[in-house]
């Protein structure tokens, strides 16, 4: 299958570095096409950025209609354009915050989430409420890591998420982190490995759920709000990418 993988943010090393992690996990049938958008900003911290990222996101989308992907992952902790990329195609989309919090209740009773600059902290309670998982999240805490240092990041930049995982397991009571921004991807194996709880890095999870419903040859509803977009005129630089 193909799997077009879009990060949201025009970090091309942050593409790269997500297009491996994803395709450390994917199955050997899964090609793994990592793309940007060719507009906005370099890293996802604040609603201003999102909303270009959100526009970027339905650009690739858009794009990638030449070839059909067969699934579409979003690869930024605040899924956005997640509802518009739903519309533009019918191969299954997953935000990869929506795959970790579902990842994460099947493995704990209740999960905190650890994440970049505080300031997102709200994106991620928001996105929860709105899925409906605020009852099994205890907390987000930021580390106030910028994301672009996540880019190469640190023995120092690893040991900053880890201690704000012990603090949040501590001070939660919850039983599994979930990490809170696609740059940490390449970081999830090693600190599942210094935390012993589960930690989900929610670019794998989107990557298998993926997998799954192609297999199962799940695709979006097209009724209701994830019919295709209608027809109209798009005005200025976004005048290739209406519907
Ligand atoms: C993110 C993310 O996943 N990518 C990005 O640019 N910003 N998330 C975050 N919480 O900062």
């Amino acid at each position: 299958m193909k799997l077009l993988l879009i990060n949201p943010n025009t970090s091309a090393a942050m593409t790269k570095a997500i297009g491996q992690a994803a395709r450390t996990v994917a199955g050997p049938g899964t090609e793994v096409v990592a793309v940007q958008p060719t507009f906005g900003p370099a890293s996802i911290e604040c609603h201003y950025d999102e909303a270009f990222a959100a526009a970027g996101v339905a650009e690739q989308v858009r794009l990638a209609l030449a070839w059909q992907p067969d699934a579409v992952v979003i690869a930024c902790f605040g899924d956005p354009g997640l509802d518009a990329a739903r519309e533009a195609t019918g191969a299954p989309v997953i935000g990869v915050a929506e795959a970790a919090f579902h990842a994460a209740t099947l493995l704990a009773t209740s999960f905190s989430v650890v994440t970049t600059l505080s300031r997102t902290c709200i994106t991620a309670e928001r996105l929860l409420q709105r899925y409906g998982f605020e009852r099994h999240c205890r907390g987000v805490h930021g580390t106030d890591i910028p994301v672009l240092d996540l880019e190469h990041a640190t023995e120092a930049c690893t040991a900053r998420i880890e201690q704000a995982a012990r603090d949040a397991l501590a001070r939660d009571g919850s039983g599994a982190i979930v990490l809170g921004c696609a740059g940490m991807a390449p970081l999830c194996a090693e600190l599942s490995r210094r935390l012993g709880v589960p930690v989900i890095d929610g670019v794998s999870v989107a990557v298998k759920l993926a997998e799954s419903l192609v297999a199962l040859k799940l695709r979006t509803s097209p009724l209701g709000d994830y019919a295709p977009p209608p027809p109209k005129p798009y005005a200025g630089w976004a005048s290739d990418l209406g519907w």
